[in-house]
């Protein structure tokens, strides 16, 4: 049992000096998480759920931070694998590229869940299931809410700029395609650019720079795949003296604290949600499947939208 509790030490970091956790005493299931990153106050909001989660169903929690990069999260669950972990999770940074990772930690009989976002893989059968938003369903959020804008409105036009996630994101690509699917048909609409913000603040400024370099006062609309990339881009749509939430109408996706009091500023119109809180169902869906208990093949947290249409002060306290 002592190496079992060195092992986890060492691999969630706790060896290097960093804030030690103490390993769960008698655990119920030795689970490893490869995280994408640290990249925006959801991510970090749902690596937090994870770990609190993990406490609470007495769960030793292997977590490997990716730092945005696929090879660190395959290199990640090649250890979990050789340290024989009952289960393995990860979110995986873009939908490609995954077979031989999970061919082999099949081999090696070790089941893996899907966390918030999804793989795209030749073979049938490689992931036990995936707990994540139905992203679609927020891209179609964001678009019926511009739709209900344009009717209040009477808007007869309307030039849209999309600053999308990482390429290649399940999250990415499903929130593009609710959007533009919901939209397609209505000849008030005009998309003039997509560009891709990586979920990014720094790039979702630069790309915002970028777009209003091109078009300027033109853009009536702004639909932003994450909050991170909102809060970048708002200050540059500022700086060249147009007003967010009122010359422009700006959409966007995660529903953090910090995008939720830029909607009661007015600065935000739409913050459609993305709960980084998958920490209880992953447990439990990894309990499950260490009992041999069938499990769902997808599950989907329910969300809401916040936006100016109803007082955003009666909002409760985001969490994340
Ligand atoms: C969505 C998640 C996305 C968030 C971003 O579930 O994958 O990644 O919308 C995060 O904030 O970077």
């Amino acid at each position: 049992m002592i190496l079992f509790a060195l092992l986890i030490a060492v691999a969630c970091g706790c060896g290097k000096g960093e804030d030690k956790k103490e390993p769960v005493n008698d655990p119920k299931l030795l689970l490893g998480f490869s995280q994408i990153g640290a990249e925006s106050a959801w991510r970090i909001g749902n690596t937090r759920d994870i770990e609190e989660q993990a406490e609470n169903y007495r769960v030793s929690l292997m977590l490997e931070n990716a730092n945005q990069k696929q090879e660190n999260q395959i290199a990640a669950i090649r250890r979990f694998i050789a340290y024989k972990v009952d289960v393995i999770a990860f979110s995986p940074i873009v939908e490609d590229g995954w077979d031989n990772v999970l061919l082999e930690a099949q081999k090696a009989g070790i089941p893996v869940i899907l966390v918030d976002r999804d793989v795209s893989t030749e073979q049938e059968g490689l992931t036990a299931c995936v707990i994540g938003a139905d992203f679609y369903r927020e891209g179609v959020m964001a678009a019926e809410y511009l739709l209900r804008k344009a009717d209040a409105l009477g808007l007869e036009t309307l030039h849209i700029v999309e600053i999308t996630g990482t390429e290649n994101s399940t999250p990415m690509r499903q929130r593009q395609a609710g959007f533009m699917d919901t939209i397609a048909g209505d000849e008030r609409m005009t998309i003039l650019e997509s560009i891709d913000g990586d979920f990014l603040k720094s790039r979702g400024a630069e790309c915002m720079r970028s777009l209003l370099e091109s078009y300027g006062d033109e853009i009536d609309v702004v639909y932003s795949h994450n909050d991170e990339m909102t809060l970048g881009a708002i200050p540059e749509i500022e700086k060249a003296g147009l007003i967010p939430g009122k010359d422009m109408i700006i959409i966007s996706i995660d529903g953090g604290q910090k995008a939720i009091d830029v909607l009661k500023e007015g600065k935000i119109n739409c913050v459609v949600e993305c709960t980084p809180k998958l920490g209880k169902e992953l447990m439990e869906t990894a309990l499950k499947l260490k009992a041999g208990e069938a499990v769902e093949p997808v599950i989907h947290p329910t969300e809401q939208v916040f936006s100016d249409e109803q007082d955003p002060n009666g909002i409760a306290p985001r969490g994340y």
